[in-house]
């Protein structure tokens, strides 16, 4: 058996054919033994569309079992599956094409994409109910069940994130990555084929994929999957499952509702969060409401999952990301990088076999966040106590997460400096009831070019909905230091009450 974690998979799953893999909107797909053979045709359509052995799949759809088929079809063929989220623009869509280089890209029938023909990218459609081109193409194929032979340190998705400049960075992750987190959060969280994981994130984020999904294929566990997050739908399914797992959004929604009952969640073994931190304030109204105490994982694209609070229901604490997983390292430096004491804020570093294997094509930010030492730099700062738990308490890089999605102040703050007449731009995170954070914009103008209507429109034409500021607000002059530069921190502060309850 080589190192493709779908060979890993197959193997584990092996002894529950007969278990459900997929439950859809309440209804069974496959079973764990009719799975390989889902994959199988989507994996001979692929071949059939060009796709081999290193080459990438973008894909550019909501959740479905057939997003599953194809992602673990893609995987078998030795490719390189390259997700991305569904709200983005076209023109969002073009940069990662160009910087990806795919020979394939998937995507739903009414979703932005570049028009076809502009690169040598070739197109096939799948929508969010698992019709289109590449379902046509693989039911009229017999199923190729080969797997192909990977390493540990082969290449198997490309996910980007980004970074100060802007510019997506896609983070390289490899079989090893992901089969040693996937098995060392099976450890840490007791997962077994007996597990049911109610299953709503998105399947373009690590969490989704990595996380979420990876549990249920490595556990033989039953993946019950909706489409998108719904209070409603998940309160009416936990009694089918066994183990949710979700951003502090999900969270803060279920308690929104007073179907959300102690009865309702009777049959959890676990509840997880990650991606933003969850407030204690969170934390405490599940445990009064429920009995469960959220259990707050850490991770990242680049690194899939760090740290996490202990199993043991006392163990989980509050504010806490808990301890690194079972052969991952953390560090708390200084900004020469010396390690610091115990109690003491420094950034936080990492290293362990979950690491990626750096940026796509982007030497220069590789080199600057991976160390020849083996570790990276997270870009969120934190400290340990004495028993070495990690606690965040912020970020030393420009990032904003809303909802558990994250939005680069750069990125946007670029494009609101092409509308005529801007002088100045700063975007920064405000807390917001719902999303934890908001996106808001603050601009000075000059002359009289400037026209709101222009920069709503540029906005609208370029960025995903997620990603947009709330508010655009228009000042004389930015709050400064010594040196000229913006105070962000000053703006958080005048606008933080801006979405309070
Ligand atoms: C949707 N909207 C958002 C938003 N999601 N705005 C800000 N932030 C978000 N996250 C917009 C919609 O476009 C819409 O805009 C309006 O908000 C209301 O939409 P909604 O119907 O209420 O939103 P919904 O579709 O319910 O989505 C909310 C959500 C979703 C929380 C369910 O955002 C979500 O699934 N988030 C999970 C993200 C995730 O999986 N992150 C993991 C990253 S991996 P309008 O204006 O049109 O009304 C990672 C590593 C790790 O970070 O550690 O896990
Ligand atoms: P992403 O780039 O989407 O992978 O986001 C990774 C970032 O999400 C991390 O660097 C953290 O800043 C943040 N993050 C993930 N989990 C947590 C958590 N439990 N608490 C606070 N921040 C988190």
């Amino acid at each position: 058996m080589s190192d493709n974690i779908v060979d890993t998979f197959y193997a584990r799953q092996q002894a529950h054919g007969a278990k459900p893999a997929i439950v859809w909107n309440g209804a069974v797909v496959c079973t764990f033994a009719e799975l390989p053979d889902h994959v199988g045709r989507y994996r001979a359509a692929l071949a059939q569309l060009g796709v081999t052995r290193g080459e990438r799949v973008m894909v550019k759809t909501e959740n479905s079992p057939a997003f599953v088929f194809t992602y673990l079809a893609v995987l078998a063929s030795g490719a390189i599956f390259v997700p991305m989220n569904a709200a983005y623009t076209a023109a969002e869509v073009e940069l990662l094409v160009e910087d990806a280089d795919p020979v394939l890209l998937i995507h739903a029938d009414k979703t932005a994409v570049p028009p076809a023909g502009t690169d040598r990218t070739a197109r096939a459609t799948l929508n969010g109910d698992g019709s289109g081109s590449l379902t046509d193409l693989a039911t009229s194929l017999s199923p190729d069940l080969a797997v192909e032979p990977m390493a540990a340190n082969d290449l198997a998705a490309i996910l980007f994130t980004s970074g100060t400049t802007g510019r997506p960075k896609g983070a390289m992750l490899t079989h090893g990555n992901l089969g040693s987190n996937v098995a060392a959060l099976f450890e840490t969280w007791q997962f077994s084929s007996d597990d049911v994981i109610l299953h709503c994130l998105p399947l373009f984020h690590a969490h989704g994929l990595f996380v979420a999904l990876h549990l249920g294929l490595f556990s033989a566990a039953t993946l019950r999957m909706l489409p998108k997050f719904d209070a409603a739908k998940v309160i009416a399914q936990l009694g089918e499952a066994s183990v949710f797992m979700g951003v502090p959004t999900f969270y803060t929604r279920l308690l929104e509702s007073a179907d959300f009952t102690r009865d309702a969640t009777a049959g959890i073994r676990l509840f997880i969060s990650g991606s933003a931190p969850l407030l204690p304030s969170v934390f405490a109204a599940f445990e009064a409401r429920t009995g469960h105490r959220i259990l707050e994982r850490y991770g990242m694209t680049e690194t899939v999952m760090i740290t996490s609070n202990p199993y043991a229901q006392a163990g989980r604490i509050p504010g806490s990301v808990g301890y690194p997983l079972p052969g991952v390292s953390v560090r708390i430096v200084g900004a020469d990088r010396s390690e610091l004491p115990a109690g003491e804020v420094g950034e936080i570093e990492m290293q362990g076999p979950n690491l990626c294997a750096g940026y796509w094509r982007r030497a220069e930010a590789t080199a600057e966040s991976f160390y020849p030492d083996g570790f990276f730099r997270t870009g969120d700062t934190g400290f340990k106590d004495e028993t070495g738990r990690v606690t965040i308490a912020g970020r030393s890089k420009d990032l904003i997460i809303s909802g558990g999605y994250n939005v680069y102040p750069a990125e946007i703050e670029m494009l609101l400096a092409e509308v005529p007449g801007v002088q100045d731009v700063a975007v920064f995170g405000v807390p917001h009831p719902d999303f934890g954070e908001a996106v808001m914009a603050a601009i000075t103008t000059e002359g009289t070019a400037f026209e709101m209507a222009a920069m709503d429109a540029l906005i609208a034409e370029k960025l995903a909905r997620f990603k947009q500021p709330k508010t655009v607000h228009v000042l004389d002059e930015f709050p400064r230091n010594a040196m000229g530069k913006i105070l962000k921190n000053v703006l958080r502060d005048t606008y933080k009450g801006s979405f309070a309850k």
